[in-house]
């Protein structure tokens, strides 16, 4: 199976919402392979019309690690068909078996060319938020190896942004939860995230540098979950809480 025809399968899979194979159980392809599957597919989703809005950060924290039996950092790229507004309904029939994870979102401010250190931050992020991301692997079952997430855009379908706020210089230390109807189903800390948030915008620049890519001015990174992800059922109000930058949810 050619890489071509792997990102058609993914894009399918994704736009009918009916989940495949994992890719490497027919096929071996390397990391380097599986980052030039995910660019094809989301040549899919602009060839559509879609816009790049950001990027994210996937298995930043050891929880998320942990449920999902993976052990490297990887990230992927949203789109603005994936935004859902802060108090949206959502269809749960688009997805294939969605979960929800609390993440932080930063935003950024002037382009991003090179690698960032902590000092450089105030200079390339402007804002910061809570949000929630939902994620939906194309795999049955959810089931993928570092490889198979990464091709398949690290599980990306959905993000839900909360009012944008005024950077903090210590992000470290703050709860962060996620919520269904009012009760907390993910409790979790910031510095669950690679210790601290901000080292998710500074490992962002680095891949970015590495690929050449410019991160732009408007684009959002969310920073990975602090928490393991929980499934979506109907007839949820979901929220993400972070102490200090409020709460953001929408309905299912
Ligand atoms: C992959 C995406 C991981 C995160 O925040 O760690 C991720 C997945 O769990 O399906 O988004
Ligand atoms: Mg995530």
């Amino acid at each position: 199976m050619s890489n071509t025809t792997i990102s058609q399968q993914l894009d399918t899979a994704a736009t009918t919402a009916t989940p495949i194979a994992q890719a490497s159980e027919s096929v071996k392809f390397s990391l380097e392979e599986a980052y030039n599957i995910q660019h094809q597919l989301i040549q899919h989703r602009l060839d559509r019309g879609e816009a790049i809005t950001g990027y994210k950060l996937g298995f930043t924290s050891k929880a998320k690690m942990q449920q999902m039996g993976v052990d490297d950092l990887i990230w992927g790229v949203l789109t603005d068909s994936m935004e859902i507004k802060p108090n949206e309904h959502i269809n749960l029939e688009k997805y294939i078996h969605p979960r929800a994870e609390p993440e932080v979102a930063f935003r950024i401010s002037k382009p991003i060319d090179c690698q960032l250190t902590m000092q450089d931050l105030p200079q390339y992020i402007d804002k910061m938020a809570v949000a929630i991301e939902v994620i939906d692997s194309r795999y049955k079952n959810f089931k993928f190896s570092l490889e198979d997430v990464i091709a398949d855009n690290c599980s990306s379908i959905g993000y839900c942004i909360g009012e944008w706020q005024d950077l903090k210089e210590d992000i470290t230390g703050l709860p962060i939860q996620l919520k269904f109807n009012d009760k907390i189903v993910q409790d979790g800390m910031t510095q669950a995230i690679l210790d601290n948030p901000y080292q998710s915008v500074i490992e962002l620049s680095r891949l970015a540098s590495d690929n050449n890519l410019v991160l732009k001015p408007g684009q959002i990174i969310l920073a990975g979950a602090a928490t393991a992800a929980e499934w979506l059922k109907p007839e949820l109000k979901v929220t993400a809480a972070l102490q200090g930058f409020g709460e953001v949810g929408f309905w299912t």
